[in-house]
């Protein structure tokens, strides 16, 4: 059996699962329908196998702790492949590989690859099944942990099934940990293979995964399916598959705002979405920490879901000081990965408490204590959980129409030059910054500029087509808006820091004074406002005076100018270096983004 004719298969779902299993020859075929004694019986098999451990159920009731092999704890990017037909297509920042070249390497790869194990078929929708933004696929899976784990992020279950059958196009989501168990061997706690394979062949909108059973990529729906393939999907049909949290913001007028940001890895994402204002009267909800479908509506607005039903976060660093609505969402029926263990039955990340407990079980299974010399928790562990049972959750947060975009929100970790928050001059100035995010490499001295990864609208790993055209389909999306719904478009940088290295912001629940001033602009924009709010730079438009509330931060004025001081020389250099990483993208790079470079040099200038 080869790949191609598992493919030509998918116009009948089930015809479809036979040749997947003949291809991979598990030992039984499992449909799963997502209901609460299919999770029972999966937890109780896993916990028999060492797969899960269960936590005390006072301490922590219906939650679990997994411990991955310690070469399977993260995505792998190197082994992370868009097998498009044309090579330019996939562009110069992700793997290609030739499909029938790649369908020919994986063939041997999933042979057999399912031996002495289950093959559970699990129908999935990325957002609320049925929605008109919504779309299904169907993952086979040889791993139980996946399939709770699906349970979780996406919506499993029968009715995905019927749509499926009844016609509905569905991504076809192939994954196999790759460790088939010949004759009565054992099993291990966590199989994987270490050769692994994570390929998305965007213009038949398929999956294969190998090797993995670890997170993005193993839980296809995530960012294959709902970043990678839905981005090329979205391409061709005229929407947007974003890496982009989503919040709704209510004014203590009771104005309520929505707004999608995105932010590359390590700028706390998901403390955003699920931020606890300090502004009096102010309320943010949370709809979604890592993924948004953006659709223009038939009203000329931009209208976005989260397509997924859960989070699946970075414990280290999430506190009860940093994200205290994210400690309450993992009170209960949580599954942990990779985490440390406590003497009694609970789990313990670095950034959980201030200080460690005396002894713990590190992530590896090992005894630990605070004189290890070694993170007990590894700093990619996650938590699996429920959106719903998020304080925060906004009402409605799964409403299938989703909701009107009013601002978009680009974000970077930046040391110097970037001001805490600027407002787009017009779309095509929101692209541009969007497409110049950047960060400081860790390694790199504070204050050198020139040391920045790029990482353009956060999709560089994510985006299944060429970084360039994906600009030029924001560019076409923005166009095709009502101009006076169009979102507002900002950027921030909650880490700028001052000649002694110290934070000049304090962050946290305080971003909800540049989120407050943020819709104010927008409420300026629509005319419902009529006061002044901004002062433009060559960079965009700056809080005017006083437009910024900083009433009882203590920041003085030097602070204030610090945040926002925009140094010529400095944007001079950082212009060469947009130079130089377009030119990575050749002629794909967009005209207005050209124009909007030179018009920004042409304003340093003046
Ligand atoms: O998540 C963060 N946010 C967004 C919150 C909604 N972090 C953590 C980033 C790593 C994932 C931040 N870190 C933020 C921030 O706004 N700001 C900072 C930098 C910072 C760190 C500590 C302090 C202040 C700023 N502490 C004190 O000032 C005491
Ligand atoms: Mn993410």
């Amino acid at each position: 059996m080869t790949l191609a004719d598992v493919t030509a298969t998918r116009g009948d779902v089930h015809a479809w699962v036979d040749a997947v299993a003949e291809l991979t020859q598990p030992d039984a075929v499992v449909w799963c329908d997502g209901s609460e004694r299919e999770r029972r019986a999966l937890v109780e098999r896993m916990v028999h196998t060492g797969t899960l451990l269960p936590l005390d159920p006072d301490l922590r009731p219906g939650s679990y702790l997994a411990r991955s092999d310690p070469d399977d704890v993260a995505r792998v990017e190197s082994r992370t492949f868009i097998c498009s037909s044309d090579e330019s297509d996939a562009g110069p920042t992700n793997n290609w590989r030739e499909p029938s070249a790649m369908r020919t390497e994986l063939e041997p790869v999933f042979t057999g690859s399912m031996r002495g194990r289950t093959m559970y078929v699990v129908p999935f929708s990325m957002g609320p099944v049925g929605g008109p933004l919504s779309r299904v696929g169907v993952q086979v899976t040889d791993s139980p942990y996946v399939v709770v784990s699906m349970h979780v992020m996406t919506r499993v279950g029968r009715a995905v099934l019927d749509l499926v059958e009844a016609g509905t196009p569905f991504v076809p989501a192939v994954h196999s940990v790759g460790a088939p168990l010949p004759d009565g061997q054992a099993d291990v706690p966590w199989p994987c293979n270490p050769t692994k394979y994570i390929a998305h062949f965007p213009e038949t909108r398929e999956i294969w995964s190998f090797g993995s059973g670890y997170g993005g990529n193993a839980l296809l729906g995530k960012k294959c399916f709902a970043l990678r393939i839905a981005s090329v999907i979205g391409r061709d049909e005229g929407w947007l598959a974003e890496h982009m949290l989503l919040v709704r913001l209510t004014s203590p007028q009771g104005r309520r705002y929505h707004v999608a940001a995105a932010f590359p890895s390590a700028c706390g994402k998901t403390n955003l979405a699920m931020l606890v204002p300090t502004l009096p009267g102010w309320r943010v909800e949370t709809i979604g920490d890592d993924i948004a479908w953006l659709r223009p509506g038939a009203d000329g607005s931009l209208r976005a879901i989260n397509p997924e039903a859960g989070f699946f976060g970075v414990a280290p660093g999430t506190g009860p000081a940093t994200n205290p609505a994210a400690i309450e969402t993992l009170s209960r029926d949580t599954i942990f990965t990779n985490v440390a263990l406590t003497p009694d039955g609970d789990v313990w990340w670095e950034g959980l408490t201030a200080e460690a407990p005396p002894r713990l079980v590190d992530w590896t299974g090992r005894d630990w204590t605070p004189d290890s010399g070694r993170p007990a928790a590894h700093p990619n562990s996650r938590f699996t959980v429920s959106a719903a049972q998020c304080p925060t959750i906004a009402d409605g947060w799964d409403d299938p129409e989703g909701v009107a975009l009013d601002a978009i929100v680009f974000g970077g970790r930046r040391a110097t030059n970037v001001p805490l928050v600027a407002q787009a001059q017009s779309w095509e100035h929101g692209v541009f910054m969007g497409a110049t995010i950047s960060s400081e490499r860790t390694a790199a001295a504070e204050g050198v500029v020139g040391e920045l990864r790029r990482d353009p609208f956060a999709m560089m790993p994510f985006c299944g087509y060429d970084m360039a055209d994906h600009w030029a389909h924001w560019l076409r999306v923005g166009a095709a808006l009502d101009a006076d719904r169009r979102p507002l478009v900002f950027q921030v940088n909650w880490f700028r820091k001052d000649d002694d290295g110290r934070f000049l912001w304090p962050g946290f629940g305080e971003n909800s004074r540049v989120l407050a001033w943020m819709v104010e602009q927008v409420d300026r924009a629509r005319g419902v406002r009529t006061d002044v709010g901004a002062v433009g730079s060559p960079v965009g438009l700056l809080p005017a005076p006083g437009a910024l509330n900083t009433d009882g931060l203590g920041l003085d004025d030097a602070t204030l100018a610090q945040l926002f001081d925009i140094d010529p020389g400095s944007w001079a250099r950082e212009a060469d270096l947009t130079e130089e990483f377009f030119a990575v993208f050749g002629d794909r790079v967009p005209a207005a983004l050209h124009d909007r470079l030179a018009q920004l040099r042409a304003a340093l200038e003046r």
